[in-house]
C-alpha cells in the first residue's frame, strides 16, 4: 500500500477524528491563500500600498489605515463562494458522529455553511463584529452591504466596526486555549490546506503528532513540520478527497 492508500484508509476507519484547516482548504472556491503558490501575500502589500504584506491583518496598522483590510475582504465574499468537496466531506464526518473536533484557521465561514457545529474558528469570523470604539455588538447581515463593495463600515457612534477576526497582536478565543490545555481524545489527526506557520494556531494538529496519534497532513507545498507527520501527501485537497469518497 502507498502512503495515500493508507491514509485513506485510516480517514474511512476514523471513529474520533480531530480535523485542522488552514486557507488552502478555500483556495479551489475561489478564496485566495496567503502563502500558496497564487497566494496574497506575493500581492497584496503592492495593490493595498502596505508597509508590509501583513499589515492587511495587523491590529496596530487596522486602528491606523483600516480601508486595506475592507478592500481584501470584498474579495473573501460572494454568492460564487460555496463549500468544496473537503468542506463537505468533514460535514459528513461529523454527521456520522466520526468528528472529535474541528479547528479551522479560517475566516470564510465555509467549514459552517458545509454543515459543521463541532469546530473552533481560532482565527475568529466574519459572522459577527464590534465596533472599535463603543464596543457595540453587530452581525454580519448589518455590515455586508458595505464590506461588499470595499468600504469601511461605521457604528452610530462613528467608530470602525470591524469583523470578529482575530488580528496579528490579538489573542484567540479562550476556547483554542482550552483545547490546547486539554486536547480533546482522538484516533486520528489530518491537517489540510496549512503552511503551518501561524502560532499558536499551527501548534494544535502538533500536540497530537508528538503524543504519536496517527496523523496526516494533506497540503500542496512543503511545509517546517512534515516530519512531524506520518503521512504527507503534497496533493490538491479536492482531488485527495476524492479518492477518499470513491467507493473502493
Ligand atoms: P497559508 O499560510 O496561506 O497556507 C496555505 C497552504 O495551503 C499553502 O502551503 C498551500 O500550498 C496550500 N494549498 C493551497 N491550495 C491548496 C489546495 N487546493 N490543496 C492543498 N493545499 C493547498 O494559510 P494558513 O491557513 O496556513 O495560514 C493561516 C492564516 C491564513 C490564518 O490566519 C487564516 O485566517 C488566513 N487566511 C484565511 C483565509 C480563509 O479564511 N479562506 C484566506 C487567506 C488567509
Amino acid at each position: 500500500m502507498n502512503d495515500t492508500d493508507k491514509a485513506i484508509e485510516l480517514i474511512r476507519n476514523a471513529k474520533k477524528m480531530v480535523v485542522f484547516t488552514g486557507a488552502g482548504v478555500s483556495t479551489n472556491c475561489g478564496v485566495p491563500d496567503f502563502r500558496g503558490p497564487n497566494g496574497l501575500y506575493a500581492t497584496v502589500g503592492k495593490r493595498f500600498n502596505l508597509p508590509y504584506p501583513e499589515a492587511v491583518f495587523d491590529i496596530d496598522y487596522f486602528r491606523q489605515n483600516p480601508l486595506p483590510f475592507f478592500q481584501l475582504s470584498k474579495e473573501m465574499f460572494g454568492e460564487k463562494i460555496q463549500p468544496t468537496i473537503f468542506h463537505k466531506y468533514i460535514a459528513q464526518v461529523e454527521a456520522e458522529g466520526r468528528l472529535s473536533i474541528l479547528v479551522t484557521q479560517n475566516i470564510d465561514m465555509l467549514h459552517t455553511i458545509a454543515g459543521n457545529k463541532k469546530q473552533i474558528e481560532c482565527h475568529g469570523t466574519y459572522s459577527h463584529a464590534t465596533c472599535t470604539r463603543c464596543g457595540k455588538h453587530y452581525q454580519l447581515a448589518d455590515i455586508e452591504e458595505t464590506m461588499s463593495k470595499g468600504e469601511i463600515p461605521y457604528c452610530s457612534c462613528g467608530g470602525v466596526i470591524k469583523p470578529d477576526i482575530v488580528f496579528f497582536g490579538e489573542n484567540l478565543p479562550m476556547e483554542f486555549y482550552d483545547i490546547m490545555q486539554d486536547p480533546p481524545e482522538a484516533d486520528l489527526v489530518l491537517a489540510a490546506g496549512t503552511s503551518l506557520t501561524v502560532y499558536p494556531a499551527a501548534g494544535f494538529p502538533l500536540l497530537y503528532c508528538k503524543k504519536k496519534i496517527p496523523s496526516i497532513l494533506i497540503n500542496m507545498q512543503n511545509t517546517q513540520y512534515d516530519s512531524y507527520f506520518d503521512y504527507v501527501i503534497h496533493e490538491d485537497i479536492d482531488e485527495f478527497t476524492k479518492k477518499v469518497m470513491k467507493k473502493s
